[in-house]
């Protein structure tokens, strides 16, 4: 549906109006339970969202949005197997294979869960084989290091998991490759013995170029080493829903772990896409990622919607998206290990929600998903955090903290947890021009340089973000807050009427590189605008 003629539309564009010129200091100043009244805690996550532009009456606006839009039978629709990726005609299961019950989840009147939990057993005990040293490689090595190869969903995830985590890796070293850039792979091999190296090829279609081009480099690397193509088999796994494909490609498929087409790629971590992960930090550990991920379910599909942590996320974004007009949502993690949460983020929610067409086939006429980005604090205040403070594009934050982790020095700690706060706090805050003219004159500076410095060292201060504090980062806060991105992005989509599960654009450039290769190659292709054969004519003469 479109949700712009909705009466809650109507009424937050007006309320919007309405808001304009108040300050978030005013809004503190005026109620000292703010902070509390806008704080809820669920799965181990307490997020503050007091620092936005917002007060009881957007809330309840926001929250008649989602009602309007039927946020509900959204919910159920995915949970229970509709087709809701329509353009594919596609189930939406991810939550599935995280469900910890044995309540069925039917997909065309047949309950996956059996075929979820086969193949995670199948994964689990491969990867206890290659972790126990029991797994040997050609010449009867143990392994020590495994190189994913994959992209997109088959990459992004399992990296930002696997990097998270390295606290609790207890298994061989993980390297990931993704770029079709040859020095992408040969740098991750560089130091790596063939003897002791297992390759996962992770691809659901298993037709990905640069993932095939990769495997195939790796391939000829270990073939050399062993000096036979025998050597595959101990060497290389797949993970993917295309078996034929895997067998050409020359593995065993008794060495492929398989999923399915109703696990979307970007969703797919929770699926043998985390083989890796699983190699990385046993099968417990991926036991507790899965169950933390449940945990966040259940408190979304249960949680009344004002205390809805996935809930309260999508529409706050929204407010900032489609009514006061920002286009960029930044996500500022102050652990170090979660330096890969943006980049992961930045594939949910773009490549989600960044549609102009409705479900319904309808061009949508309010903005939807916005650019998200983001770098680890403290690294981005020495770096961009200057626009976000002084630009003139109000960009809002969500500022991520888990309180503990193993082996934090408890020096650093402090430091980390004072920085991420005293910025959530200034962007709030501002500075005004009075404040500087004090601070400047105590420190006996003239006049006039104090009055030319004033509007540069004044900040506007309301700018908005959320805070959300993690007890610890292990596996199960990890999967509980995976899942609470996960489900803000589909209550976004839900509410704007798109297909957050389709990627037409991401097709797109799957097709569009194959014509150019051809032009390169001279096997032909198609002809392109000028710009492109002036392109095409410089490289060719290199
Ligand atoms: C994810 C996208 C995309 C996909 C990659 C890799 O939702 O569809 O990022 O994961 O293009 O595809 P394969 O896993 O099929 O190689």
């Amino acid at each position: 549906m479109n949700p712009s003629t909705t009466l809650a539309w109507a009424r937050l564009a007006e309320h919007a109006d309405s808001q304009q010129g108040i300050h978030l200091r005013e809004l503190f100043a005026a109620d000292p339970a703010r902070a509390e009244r806008f704080s809820t805690k669920a799965c181990g996550i307490l997020l503050d969202y007091s620092k936005n532009r917002i007060n009881d009456d957007t809330l309840r606006h926001l929250i008649a949005l989602a009602d309007e839009c039927d946020l509900r039978t959204h919910m159920f629709a995915m949970f229970e197997g509709c087709s809701i990726n329509t353009t594919e005609h596609r189930a939406v299961l991810h939550t599935a294979l995280r469900a910890q019950g044995n309540v069925p989840v039917l997909v065309d009147g047949q309950d996956v869960l059996p075929g979820i939990r086969a193949v995670r057993a199948q994964t689990y005990a491969f990867a206890e084989r290659v972790r126990s040293g029991e797994w040997k490689g050609f010449s009867g090595e143990t392994i020590t290091d495994v190189v994913n190869i994959g992209i997109g969903g088959s990459d992004l995830g399992p990296l930002m998991v696997c990097e998270a985590l390295k606290p609790y890796a207890s298994g061989p070293r993980l390297h990931f490759v993704s770029n079709v850039d040859s020095l992408h792979l040969t740098q991750a091999l560089a130091d790596l013995d063939p003897a002791r190296t297992l390759f996962i090829i992770a691809s659901k279609t298993f037709t990905t170029v640069e993932t095939l081009t990769n495997a195939r480099s790796a391939r000829a690397w270990l073939v050399k080493a062993a000096g036979s193509e025998a050597a595959v088999a101990k060497h290389f796994v797949a993970v993917s829903t295309n078996a034929a494909k895997v067998a050409e490609f020359g593995i065993d498929t008794t060495n492929m772990f398989g999923f399915w087409d109703w696990v979307g790629g970007r969703y797919s971590l929770w699926s043998a896409i985390g083989l890796s992960i699983i190699l990385s930090i046993g099968a417990k550990g991926f036991d507790e990622l899965l169950a933390g991920a449940a945990d966040m379910d259940q408190h979304f599909r249960t949680a009344p919607l004002a205390e809805n942590l996935p809930v309260l996320l999508a529409l706050l974004g929204i407010w900032y998206v489609d009514f006061l007009g920002c286009s960029s949502h930044a996500v500022i993690p102050y652990n170090q290990t979660l330096h890969r949460l943006p980049a992961f983020l930045q594939q949910l929610d773009m490549e989600s929600n960044g549609k102009r067409v409705r479900a319904d086939g309808e061009a949508v006429s309010y903005a939807t998903g916005p650019v998200i980005w983001g770098e680890p604090g403290t690294n981005g205040q020495h770096a961009f955090f200057q626009l976000i403070h002084q630009g003139t594009a109000v960009i809002p934050v969500d500022f991520i903290l888990a309180l503990s982790q193993p082996g934090q020095l408890p020096e650093h700690r402090v430091s980390q947890i004072a920085n991420c706060l005293a910025q959530s706090a200034a962007l709030m805050q501002g500075k005004a021009g009075d404040e500087v003219r004090a601070e400047m004159s105590a420190k006996g500076i003239p006049e006039e340089e104090i009055a030319a410095l004033i509007p540069h060292r004044t900040f506007p201060g309301n700018r908005p973000s959320n805070t959300l504090l993690l007890d610890d980062l292990s596996p199960r806060s990890l999967g509980a807050l995976l899942a609470l991105y996960e489900q803000k992005v589909f209550v976004q989509g839900s509410i704007w009427g798109l297909n957050s599960f389709d990627q037409w654009g991401v097709e797109l450039g799957k097709q569009l590189a194959s014509g150019i290769e051809q032009r390169l190659t001279g096997t032909g292709g198609p002809g392109y605008d000028a710009s492109t054969e002036a392109l095409l004519g410089y490289i060719g003469g290199k």
